[in-house]
């Protein structure tokens, strides 16, 4: 059985959403990050960068929020298309969330509450720079919804979870969100599998 080591609002919520939409059967440590329970000596010896999420599946310990994701999806149905090429469109999704769509909300709160205080840069000063970033990066997702209601055309995918996930990262460091986008954001998040992730503590009410 898969063993997910996770804390509610970070990215273990990709994880869970990934599992959720599958069914398949795990079980879920949650961690107290804030605690330090990730920095002790049981944790480390799992993932020795003492962050969530990690997932241990037998002989298989994994790191890496794409990578867990792509596991989980591999391993169940519903969330990757047969079709190689809408496989490769999947990733390039997962790619562009991690590397362009999350760069602002990610830089800002890691500079409000993650890196040592003495490690922090101003994030009023990072902020407009921030909005520009996040700006343009949506903007290239508003033009790929602009005729479907999905990153694929075939449906609800993968690439779908880590891209909400990226906009609704947006929330946390009011960072503005294009309002072309909210109909898609929204459909995404009535999905059933939200409310259990809600009904878990994992995810807050969202503001939508
Ligand atoms: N590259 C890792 C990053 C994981 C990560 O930064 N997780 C955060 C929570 S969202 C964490 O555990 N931070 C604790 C720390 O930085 O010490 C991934 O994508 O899984």
């Amino acid at each position: 059985m898969i063993t997910l080591y996770g804390t509610p609002n970070t990215r273990s919520v990709r994880v869970l959403w990934a599992l959720e939409e599958t069914g398949i059967a795990y079980e879920y440590r949650k961690m107290d990050l804030k605690g330090g329970e990730c920095r002790q000596a049981e944790y480390l010896a799992i993932n020795p960068n003492g962050k969530v999420p990690a997932l241990v599946d037998g002989d298989l310990t994994l790191l890496e929020t794409n990578a867990i994701c792509h596991y989980i999806a591999e391993l169940g149905t519903g969330l990757l298309p047969e079709d190689v090429k809408a496989r490769a469109k999947v990733r390039q999704w997962n790619d562009f969330a991690l590397s362009e769509l999350e760069v602002a909300p990610w830089m800002l709160l890691k500079n409000q509450l993650i890196y040592p205080s003495e490690q922090r840069l101003d994030p009023e000063a990072l902020r407009s720079t921030m909005v520009w970033e996040s700006q343009r990066a949506q903007g290239i997702l508003a033009l790929a919804l602009e005729h479907q209601d999905y990153l694929l055309p075939t449906g609800f995918s993968l690439a779908d979870i880590h891209i909400c996930v990226g906009l609704l990262m947006h929330f946390k460091t009011d960072l503005p969100l294009k309002p072309e986008l909210l109909p898609y954001l929204k459909r995404c998040v009535s999905r059933p599998a939200i409310a259990r992730l809600q009904a878990m503590g994992e995810l807050p009410p969202l503001p939508l």
